[in-house]
C-alpha cells in the first residue's frame, strides 16, 4: 500500500538507533539481547540462523517441477498478479526476477487479472518470460464495480476531506476498487476455484535470493496460512472506523477469535500511541500485502466471509480507504493461530520505498538489513520488532 506522506523527520538520535537495531537483527553475529532493550525489540533467538532455509523444507527433485507437467509433487498453487496493460514493463521485470530467483526451478503457473482484457501484446511478452503456463483473466463487473450501496455523492465528499488529511489516492476510484478487490474478490474468482495457494506479484517489484525450495510446499507441510515479508505501520487516516467496525463484528461473532491470536500486535500503543489513538484503538500494524504468500482457505472461510461482507456493508472501502493489508491483516491477526503465520525471512524483496534484505550469500542486490532507500524518518514505519515482540520468529 502506499505509505503516508512525510510527517516530520525524526532526530537523528532515534535514526542512529534504528540503524543499530536493525543490524544487530540481521548481523551474522547479533548479540542476545534482552526484551525491551530497543523500545520493546524482540530477543533475538541464538538458534536461528537467516542464511539457512527454514526447518521442514522437504528437498525434491527438479524432475518433480518439470514445465507443463502435472508433476505429484506440484501442488495446487499460482502466481497471482492484479495489473494493468500499461505496466507490461514493471510485470515483466517483477517475473524476470522471480522466475531467476526461484520458479525456473519450480514451473507454477502464473495467473493474470484485469478488469479490461489483457492486450496481445501483454499476453506475449509475459509468456516469453517463463517456460510455466500463463493465464489471462478477466474480472467479472460485479467483482470490480462499485456496490449499490455506496452513496457516490457521499463518496466523493468522504474523498475531499482524506485529500485534506494526505491520504493518498482517496480520490482515484480505481485505488478503492482494487483494495476491495484484493481484499474480498480476488480468491472468488472461478479461475482460481481449484487453487489452494497463491503467491501474489505486483509489477516493478524486486526479488533479490536464491529460493531453492518449493515455498508452497513448505506452507504445506508447516501448516501455514500466510507468509509475509515485511510488516508496516499504515497512515491510520485511510482506516479511522476500520478497528470500530472491527469490533462490532467480533462482538457479534466471539466464536471466530482465535484463542491464540494476534491481539496484542493489533492494538499495541507503546511504539505510536497516535497512530492507535486515530485509528480508534488499532496499532495500524499490517503486513505488507504487495508481497504474500497463501493459503487461500482462509479467505474462503466463513469467518473471513462474514468479516469481508461487514466491513463492505460499512462502506470504508470507499468513504475512507481501507486497504487490503490492513483488512488482511486484522483478520489474520484475530481469526487465524498465530503460530500459522511465518515471516519469509529468506525471500529477500523490494516493493518501493521498502525492503526485506536477508544476511545471505544468496542474495544479491540489496543491503542486508536495510528497511528502506527512501527518507530515514521511514525507519519507524516498520511494525516488524512488534510482530516479534508479541508473536515470536516462526
Ligand atoms: N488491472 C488493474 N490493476 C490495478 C488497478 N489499480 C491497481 N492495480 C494493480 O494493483 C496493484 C496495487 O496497485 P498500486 O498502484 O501498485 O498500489 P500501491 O502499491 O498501493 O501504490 P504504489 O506505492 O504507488 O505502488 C498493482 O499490481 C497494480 O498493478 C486497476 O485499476 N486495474
Ligand atoms: C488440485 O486440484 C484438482 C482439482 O480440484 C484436484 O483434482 C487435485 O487432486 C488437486 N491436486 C492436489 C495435489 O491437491
Ligand atoms: C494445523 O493448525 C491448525 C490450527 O492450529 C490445527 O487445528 C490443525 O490440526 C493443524 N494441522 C496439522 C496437520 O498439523
Ligand atoms: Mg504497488
Amino acid at each position: 500500500m502506499a505509505i503516508a506522506r512525510p510527517v516530520r523527520a525524526l532526530g537523528l538520535a532515534a535514526i542512529v538507533m534504528w540503524c543499530f537495531f536493525l543490524w544487530n537483527m540481521f548481523s551474522p553475529s547479533a548479540p542476545i539481547r534482552k526484551p525491551n532493550d530497543f523500545n520493546g525489540v524482540f530477543e533475538r533467538d541464538p538458534n536461528l540462523d537467516p542464511t539457512g532455509e527454514p526447518e521442514g523444507v522437504l528437498v525434491r527433485t527438479s524432475e518433480d517441477y518439470a514445465p507443463g507437467m502435472k508433476a505429484s509433487a506440484r501442488i495446487n498453487a499460482t502466481l497471482l498478479a492484479l495489473v494493468r496493460n500499461e505496466e507490461l514493463e514493471g510485470m515483466l521485470s517483477a517475473m524476470d526476477d522471480l522466475e531467476r530467483t526461484w520458479n525456473h526451478k519450480f514451473n507454477y503457473p502464473w495467473t493474470f487479472f484485469n478488469e479490461v482484457p489483457f492486450t496481445e501484446e501483454f499476453k506475449k511478452k509475459t509468456q516469453a518470460k517463463t517456460k510455466a503456463e500463463c493465464r489471462y483473466e478477466l474480472i467479472p463487473r460485479a467483482h470490480w464495480d462499485m456496490p449499490s450501496w455506496i452513496n457516490k455523492d457521499l463518496y466523493e465528499e468522504s474523498a475531499k476531506v482524506l485529500l485534506k488529511n494526505d491520504v493518498q489516492y482517496a480520490d482515484k476510484l480505481s485505488y478503492h476498487q482494487m483494495c476491495r478487490w484484493n481484499s474480498g474478490m480476488f480468491y472468488k474468482h472461478p479461475a482460481i476455484a481449484d487453487m489452494q495457494y497463491y503467491w501474489r506479484v505486483e509489477p516493478n517489484v524486486h526479488f533479490f535470493c536464491d529460493v531453492d525450495y518449493d515455498v508452497f510446499r513448505y506452507m504445506q507441510d508447516n501448516n501455514k496460512t500466510y507468509g509475509f515479508t515485511i510488516n508496516l505501520y499504515d497512515s491510520p487516516a485511510t482506516v479511522p472506523t476500520l478497528w470500530p467496525e472491527t469490533l462490532k463484528f467480533i462482538a457479534e461473532h466471539p466464536e471466530y477469535v482465535h484463542e491464540n491470536n494476534a491481539m496484542d500486535w493489533l492494538t499495541d500503543k507503546v511504539r505510536r500511541p497516535e497512530h492507535n489513538r486515530k485509528a480508534g484503538g488499532y496499532s495500524t500494524c499490517h503486513f505488507w500485502s504487495n508481497f504474500e504468500i497463501a493459503d487461500l482457505k482462509f479467505w474462503r472461510s466463513k469467518a473471513y466471509e462474514d468479516y469481508f461482507n461487514h466491513l463492505d456493508r460499512a462502506g470504508g472501502f470507499f468513504y475512507e480507504r481501507w486497504g487490503d493489508a490492513p483488512v488482511h491483516s486484522v483478520a489474520l491477526g484475530l481469526f487465524e493461530d498465530a503460530s500459522r503465520i511465518h515471516w519469509f525471512r529468506d525471500i529477500g524483496y523490494q516493493h518501493i520505498p521498502f525492503f526485506n534484505c536477508p544476511n545471505s550469500k544468496k542474495c544479491k542486490g540489496c543491503v542486508t538489513g536495510k528497511l528502506t532507500d527512501g527518507e530515514s524518518f521511514l525507519y519507524k514505519e516498520d511494525c516488524r520488532p512488534n510482530w516479534f515482540k508479541y508473536v515470536g520468529m516462526n
